[in-house]
């Protein structure tokens, strides 16, 4: 079933019921071009009223038709064909309106909507931009200032604010079939087509000024400048020829590397909160959370746990630094208002929300308990067993370690099945990654109230085996491993850092080992020595035996003015890693970025193939969304499959 039709005297109620999200694919499509011919000709109908089954209208075109060419009929003709129909089509909108499910509405004759709706062109999350006449018609319904953040720059409308711009024509208090077909039945012919609605050209400071914002918040992203000028097109040129360019803009962004990489992003975070092995199954209920360590993940998790609504219980090793971790979590929410996040009060609500305790009798009633404390495994099995003790039967204990093998740490426990490994990345209430590590023993239940957790906390949770850095951190030390033995064959270590600058990172990973501290890895590595791994001295143990540990000692692969994060180069670490330096030819950028790419997707195939991570896309994911890989670029085992097909 497609398209439903019923009949309220001469008002044909149109229903389009494409679960689960009424996506416009080629079939809706051509039902209702079909229909706009076939209702025009009906004298017994007076108008048409459009509507969405289920939770929304409409929320898009059909993404996954994506990598096929467009089939008729095209949702730009489809739209044409009703905004040239001879009786008035009416959208009647409720839950969401998105992209082509906001064009079509567009193209109708009328729109209305119940309260609560909302209607955004989200294409640019896509790497695309509005393709069936959204950056033309917009504009010439609710002018040029309201509608460009909408088309480029992610704004949402909600009911009320578009039916103030003029969008929707009226909002239907109480059953909105029967409030829509009212208003049909008081209609008296057809409004000013949208394309004759005046739309005058602001002048080049408004596009000036427009364009600056909008490459600002385009965090690398091509589609939403792309967007802002199919908009000025159809302003200097004119509807058609607005049209005609939006269409062709939208076709060669949709064949785009960066648009594929954004669509496959798109799915992949969708399906992460929900593995299909655990959707059957229900997780327990969690509303408070303890967390052991207030330290600076402990903070960060608390902090993430009280942004979701979950209370929270922080207990500490004394009343010193629970004081410490208590402060610092209100430093969070303080920093969160004086962003204006949230609000002063706000703030104060959500730290209300989160009580201490000194040691663990406190956490006795929690539904769930997140260890953060040091990365030391007597420590942390102490605090296992003493929680094995003190909490109740049903409640899961989690360890956010980095690196220890999760079976140790939870070694004599009385129930392991209720035991799993929650890693967050700092900062926890910012990185969206969460990467979930069952024990052998942790149950499906456990498995599925972890997952339901992340999703609580809007987080992108992955699911790892277990192995030295799980599926980050892992890939982390072989990305360092290559980019150091670039270094030592003699690359500088500014060009391998600024190909991948180039390349869409933040940063790249001698900048970044300044920023977090050479000290952690030189004391690891001291660590590995001490159990016997034969571990060579190399570029940190040189630097940070020079004093030279990253931004916190103002130097360290590169120099830093006092309160100033920029890396420059610096004489003196070049000089210190001289001895290192070997004397083949620099590699260019693109052969940087092959290079470490292509060691990055290495490692990543080994995950796969000794099952502890269960899709490439699942790395993927870790990348983007835990150390900072471009979206634009996908991550790398999207790019090394992209270089490999034909
Ligand atoms: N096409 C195909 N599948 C879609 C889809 C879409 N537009 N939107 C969602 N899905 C799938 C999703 O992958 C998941 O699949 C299931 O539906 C439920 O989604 C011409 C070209 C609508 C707010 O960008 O924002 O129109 O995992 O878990 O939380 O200019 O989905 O179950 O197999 O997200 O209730 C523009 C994208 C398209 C909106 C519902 N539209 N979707 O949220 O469910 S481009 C968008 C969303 C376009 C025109 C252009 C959300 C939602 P599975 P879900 P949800
Ligand atoms: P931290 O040193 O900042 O904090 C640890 C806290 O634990 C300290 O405040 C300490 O007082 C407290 N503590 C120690 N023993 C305790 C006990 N018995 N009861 C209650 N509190 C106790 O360390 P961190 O950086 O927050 O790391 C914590 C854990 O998170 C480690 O396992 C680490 O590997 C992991 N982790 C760290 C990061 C990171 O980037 N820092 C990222 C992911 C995971």
């Amino acid at each position: 079933m497609t398209v439903t039709i019923d009949r309220h005297g001469g008002i044909a109620v149109l229903t389009i019921d494409n679960p689960p999200v009424n996506a416009l694919k080629t079939a809706v499509r051509a039902r209702l071009a079909e229909l706009v011919g076939m209702l025009d000709a009906d004298p017994g109908v007076t108008a048409v009223l459009l509507c969405g089954a289920g939770k929304l209208f409409i929320g898009g075109a059909d993404i996954t038709e994506f990598d096929r060419p467009p089939e008729s009929p095209t949702l730009p003709d489809m739209i044409a064909r009703i905004e040239g129909a001879t009786k008035p089509w009416i959208a009647a909108i409720h839950g969401q309106a998105l992209g082509g499910g906001l064009e079509l509405a567009l193209g109708c004759h009328y729109r209305v909507a119940a309260p609560g709706a909302t209607m955004a062109l989200p294409e640019v999350n896509l790497g695309i931009i509005p393709g069936a006449g959204g950056t033309q018609r917009l504009p010439r319904l609710i002018g040029l200032a309201a509608a460009i953040p909408v088309i480029a720059e992610r704004d949402l409308l909600d009911t009320d604010r578009a039916a103030s711009l003029g969008l929707l024509d009226h909002v239907i208090d109480g059953p909105l079939t029967d409030g829509a077909v009212a208003f049909a039945r008081n209609l008296t012919g057809l409004p000013l087509p949208v394309a004759e609605r005046p739309l005058p050209d602001p002048g080049p400071a408004f596009w000036e000024m427009a364009s600056a914002r909008i490459a600002r918040g385009a965090k690398g992203q091509s589609a939403p400048l792309a967007a802002l000028a199919a908009v000025r097109s159809g302003v200097e040129q004119g509807f058609a020829a607005g049209l005609r360019i939006e269409r062709e803009t939208f076709l060669r962004l949709r064949a785009s590397e960066e648009a594929a990489a954004l669509r496959y992003l798109f799915f992949a975070e969708r399906a992460a909160p929900r593995p299909a092995n655990l959707r059957s199954i229900e997780p327990h209920p969690v509303r408070t959370v303890g967390v052991v360590g207030g330290g600076t993940m402990g903070t960060g998790i608390a902090a993430a746990l009280r942004n979701a609504g979950l209370t929270v219980v922080l207990s500490e090793r004394d009343a010193a630094a629970l004081e410490r971790g208590m402060i610092a979590v209100r430093g969070i929410f303080e920093a969160a208002a004086r962003r204006g996040l949230i609000t002063t009060a706000e703030a104060e609500t959500r730290m209300a929300g989160v009580t201490g305790c000194v040691g663990l009798e406190g956490l006795a009633e929690c539904d769930l308990v997140i260890e953060a404390v040091f990365e030391d495994l007597a420590v942390k099995r102490t605090v296992f067993a003493d929680l094995g003790r003190l909490c109740r039967a049903d409640a899961i204990l989690a360890t956010n370690t980095s690196y220890i093998d999760p079976r140790q740490i939870a070694e004599g426990l009385p129930a392991p099945e209720r035991f799993v490994g929650l890693h967050f990345f700092s900062p926890a209430q910012v990185m969206k990654l969460l990467e979930i590590i069952p024990h052998p023993a942790t149950s499906p239940e456990t498995l599925a109230t972890a997952f339901d957790l992340a999703r609580r906390l809007g987080k992108v949770p992955v699911r790892s085996g277990i192995c030295e850095g799980f599926i980050g951190n892992r890939i982390l030390k072989r990305y360092r491993a290559r980019a150091e033995a670039m270094l030592r064959d003699g690359t500088p270590h500014s060009a391998i850092d600024a190909a991948m600058r180039g390349f869409g990172h933040a940063m790249g990973p001698f900048e970044m080992q300044d920023m977090a501290g050479l000290d952690i890895a030189f004391l690891n590595r001291e660590a590995a020595r001490q159990r016997g791994e034969a571990i060579p001295e190399g570029p940190i143990e040189l630097l940070v035996r020079a004093g030279r540990k990253g931004i916190k000692t103002g130097g360290g692969w590169y120099d830093y003015a006092p309160g100033d994060r920029t890396p420059r180069v610096s004489d003196e670490a070049t000089q210190i890693l001289a001895p290192l330096m070997g004397s083949s030819a620099a590699l260019s950028s693109p052969q940087i970025v092959d290079q470490l790419i292509g060691a990055m997707a290495e490692e990543g195939r080994a995950i796969l193939a000794e099952g502890i991570a269960a899709s490439p896309a699942d790395i993927d994911l870790v990348q983007v969304h835990g150390y900072g890989f471009p979206r634009t670029r996908g991550g790398p085992m999207f790019q090394t499959d992209r270089k490999a097909k034909p």
